[in-house]
């Protein structure tokens, strides 16, 4: 039985196997200023991030985008806002999510349409992200194994 992710073909992979776990993932929580979720968006470089809330249960994630579109007002942008308003204000909750378990198929298809999806077991617990980086590198393994071998 194969059970390592370099042994399983594509058919075989989970979503656990290519996740970033949890603790590598750039997040923020329902309860930060606007300011904080700023400041590890510019800071990681992401374009959006998850939010989790205090149980570290999925919440919703945030974009550079959302937050630049709520602090513009008439004038220009009121930078205090940042810090008036907090992440839950804000963030987007309609999101998907997809358990730990799927295959490696259910995380492409959820794929197509977001550069990340977020990775959940049980009752909504928060374990990693699913990126399109991770799906097309397991893709990349297995062409060039099945085409040369190695
Ligand atoms: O800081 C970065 N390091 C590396 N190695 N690649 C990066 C970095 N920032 C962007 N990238 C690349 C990746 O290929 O640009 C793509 C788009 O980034 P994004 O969406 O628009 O910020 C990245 O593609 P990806 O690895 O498939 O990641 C898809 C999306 O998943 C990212 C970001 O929103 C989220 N993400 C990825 N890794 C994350 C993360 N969010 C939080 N923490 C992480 N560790």
């Amino acid at each position: 039985m194969r059970t390592t992710r370099e042994e399983k073909t594509l058919a075989e992979i989970t979503v656990e196997d290519l996740m970033i776990p949890a603790e590598k993932v750039a997040h923020v929580q329902t309860n930060n200023p606007l300011e904080h979720a700023l400041l590890v968006l510019t800071g990681s470089g992401y374009f959006a991030v998850p939010v989790l809330d205090n149980e570290n249960k999925l919440a919703g994630s945030i974009s550079k985008t959302v937050i630049l579109d709520q602090i513009l007002g008439i004038e220009g942008y009121e930078i205090e806002k940042l810090s008036h308003l907090q992440v839950a204000d804000v963030m987007e909750q309609d999101i998907d999510q997809i358990e730990k378990d799927k295959l490696f198929i259910d995380g492409l298809k959820a794929l197509i349409d977001t550069p990340f999806i977020c990775v959940t077991e049980g009752d909504g617990k928060f374990v990693g992200i699913l990126t399109r980086r991770a799906i097309l590198k397991a893709v990349q393994r297995e062409y060039y194994q099945h085409n040369f071998g190695s």
